[in-house]
């Protein structure tokens, strides 16, 4: 007999056994919450079809763009093959199939068009959260791009933006423009009022030149950008901090020779994630470009954009989650450990069930914002919408971050070895997730946010939160299964608005060192709310009950829990220095 002919390992063979792989189905079918928060609220049979046919597209035809444009990452060819600078993005077939696509289904469109009504803004963001985890990162410039359009809108679409509004807005893709923001510069992205250098020399025909030096630049190959400088007078002196920057729009254009107009790309960067997608460094030399806002009010004129790429930000974060849990949850059905499917082993089930809950959570709070959010923009906000919405922008881009890096990397390990594989595609869901939390307002600086508008609205958003997290568990105070969770929200609301009402009598460092806290128990305790009033709807499902019941047992108002523990007491700054610095404690 010849070995070959029982061992089941020879160079000719390497066993018999192939582990089937987690397989991405329809996104838009095998998503119950989505289906029912829509059939709750917007049951118009038109956007429901075109989710599904969108969510099949995505999973059978572009999921493979989003892994091609991952592993043919933009690279930039500075000089053409005689030496002259061209400073050329190349990116790959697969992310220009995605700003096609894009067009063509309306992904930024939708929520300008309004056929929707009110409810716009939540089709439109489903659709993104669909597309999401296979667009290969498109999601960023798209948010950028919807950003731009939204600050247009809100200054008057008239020249020199106009043409570009219906770049931006069009679904005919030999038309459609993408936008950048070009915020960061090298001494501050969170301090941008002190670290803009960049300045802004006036024209004889009332344009401007830029010169500066932005630091990050992302989707570099977009066709606009808006950006911040400052004014130069006739000397050359400029105005310091947020009263001396102004908000300009600039096209990204080439001359006849093909170099790029006032801008040298300096480098790309080499990133942890988000390789998929070009950020550049950029030399402004002289960008012709035009204000939009009064002068000294740039912060204030594209914080509109920030409202909608923090809004962005959420919805991707909650498609990571959403993406990992469905593929896991596959996975469980095919992989086999200690003889019986990962599915059939509890400790596995209760580890993707608390992913789950943590999904629903996300999906909830961003959906109320879209929903806020089309409110906003079809003129029929309440005070309390408005000033919801300004409250839990801040708030569900910080929460969500967070969750989603906890989520995915949660997510990779339940495929094992696997999940740790460049060429699985899992890794780049973990790597893609880490920026959500830096970008757009790192999770700090976005606390402090809270704070401000906190402040800025004398309270007046405090109080639309609570009154209406009130009516949202109100709803639900005559169903007994949810009794224990309408127990927990309203007794962390109590909490919180204690814990609100003895701030005013602390130090000043007090709330600094409570903004994160505060922020996390404003996400955890919405979130619980509308848990609650989900399920209590009468389309709702026993998993609805369920979810609502788990989230609400964890501490849904840790800024009491640490309080009351003395984390803000004025003593603490100085312990926490000596702490991570290893000094003595005075
Ligand atoms: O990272 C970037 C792009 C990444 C790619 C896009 C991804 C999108 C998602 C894709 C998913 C896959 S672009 C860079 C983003 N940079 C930031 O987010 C900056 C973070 N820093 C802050 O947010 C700071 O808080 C600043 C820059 C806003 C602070 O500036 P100031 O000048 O110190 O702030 P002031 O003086 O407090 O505010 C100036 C004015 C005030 O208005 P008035 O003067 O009327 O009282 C504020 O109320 O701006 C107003 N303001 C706001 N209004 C400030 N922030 C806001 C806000 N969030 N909403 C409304
Ligand atoms: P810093 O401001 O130096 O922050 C460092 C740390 O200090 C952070 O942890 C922060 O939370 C903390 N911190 C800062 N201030 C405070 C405070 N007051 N209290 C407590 N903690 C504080 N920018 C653009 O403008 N356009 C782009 O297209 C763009 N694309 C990007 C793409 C990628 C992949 C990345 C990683 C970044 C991109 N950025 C872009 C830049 C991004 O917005 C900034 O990096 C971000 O806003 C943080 O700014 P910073 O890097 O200057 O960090």
């Amino acid at each position: 007999w010849e070995t070959g002919d029982y061992l089941p390992f020879s160079r000719a063979r390497i066993g018999s056994f192939f582990q089937e792989r987690p397989v991405l189905k329809n996104p838009f079918l095998e998503d119950a919450l989505l289906r029912g928060y829509l059939r709750r609220h917007l049951v118009q049979e038109p956007v429901l079809s075109d989710l599904c046919a969108f969510g099949e597209r995505v999973a059978t035809e572009v999921d493979g763009w989003g892994r091609d444009c991952e592993v043919t990452p933009p690279r930039l060819m500075q000089f053409d093959s005689w030496g002259r600078r061209v400073d050329h993005i190349v990116t790959s077939p697969a992310w220009k199939c995605m700003k096609d696509l894009s067009a063509q289904e309306g992904l930024v469109a939708i929520g300008y068009e309004r056929r929707f009504g009110e409810w716009s803004r939540v089709y439109q963001m489903s659709k993104l959260y669909i597309f999401s985890p296979s667009s290969g990162l498109y999601t960023c410039p798209l948010a950028m791009t919807d950003g731009a359009a939204k600050v247009i809108q809100s200054l008057g679409v008239s020249w020199p933006v106009d043409d570009a509004y219906s770049c931006l807005t069009t679904r005919e893709p030999e038309r459609f423009w993408t936008s950048g923001q070009w915020m960061t510069e090298r001494q501050g992205g969170s301090d941008v009022a002190s670290g803009t250098e960049t300045v802004a020399v006036p024209q004889t025909d009332g344009s401007y030149k830029l010169h500066g030096f932005k630091w990050f630049t992302s989707a570099t190959d977009a066709d606009m950008t808006l950006t911040l400088a400052r004014v130069q007078d006739e000397a050359g002196a400029t105005i310091p901090g947020s009263r001396g920057l102004s908000l300009f729009y600039a096209e990204v254009s080439r001359d006849e020779d093909g170099r790029l107009k006032g801008i040298e790309v300096q480098r790309l960067k080499d990133k942890l994630g988000t390789r998929q997608m070009p950020t550049a460094e950029l030399l402004l030399d002289g960008l012709p470009a035009h204000m939009l806002s009064e002068e000294g009010r740039g912060v204030a004129s594209i914080a509109n954009m920030l409202t909608i790429t923090r809004i962005h930000n959420s919805v991707s974060a909650a498609a990571a989650m959403r993406r990992v849990v469905q593929l896991a949850r596959d996975y469980a059905t095919r992989r086999t450990a200690f003889g019986k499917l990962l599915k059939d082993h509890p400790l596995h089930m209760q580890t993707l069930a608390r992913m789950e809950v943590e999904t629903r959570g996300a999906f909830l709070l961003v959906m109320d914002v879209c929903r806020l959010l089309g409110r906003e923009e079809t003129g029929i906000a309440t005070q309390l919408d408005t000033h919801l919405l300004r409250l839990l922008t801040p708030v569900v881009k910080l929460y969500t971050g967070k969750q989603a890096v906890a989520v995915v990397s949660e997510g990779l390990e339940s495929f094992g070895g696997q999940g740790y594989i460049e060429d699985t595609g899992l890794p780049g869901l973990l790597r893609d997730a880490q920026v959500l939390s830096i970008w757009e307002g790192t999770t700090n600086v976005l606390s402090l946010d809270v704070l401000r508008c906190v402040a800025r609205s004398s309270g007046m958003v405090l109080h639309a939160y609570f009154t209406h997290t009130k009516s949202l568990i109100a709803g639900a105070s005559s169903v007994s299964s949810l009794a224990p969770a309408v127990r927990a929200v309203d007794c962390a609301l109590s909490e919180l608005e204690q814990l609100v009402q003895e701030a005013a009598t602390k130090a000043p460092t007090y709330l600094e060192l409570a903004a994160r806290d505060l922020a996390y128990s404003l996400a955890r305790i919405y979130i619980g709310a509308l848990l609650i009033d989900h399920a209590s709807w009468k389309g709702a499902s026993l998993s609805d009950t369920y979810a609502a019941l788990r989230w609400c047992e964890q501490d849904l108002c840790p800024v009491a829990t640490k309080q009351a523990k003395g984390w803000y007491n004025p003593t603490t700054p100085q312990l926490d220095g000596a702490l991570v610095y290893d000094q003595p404690i005075q």
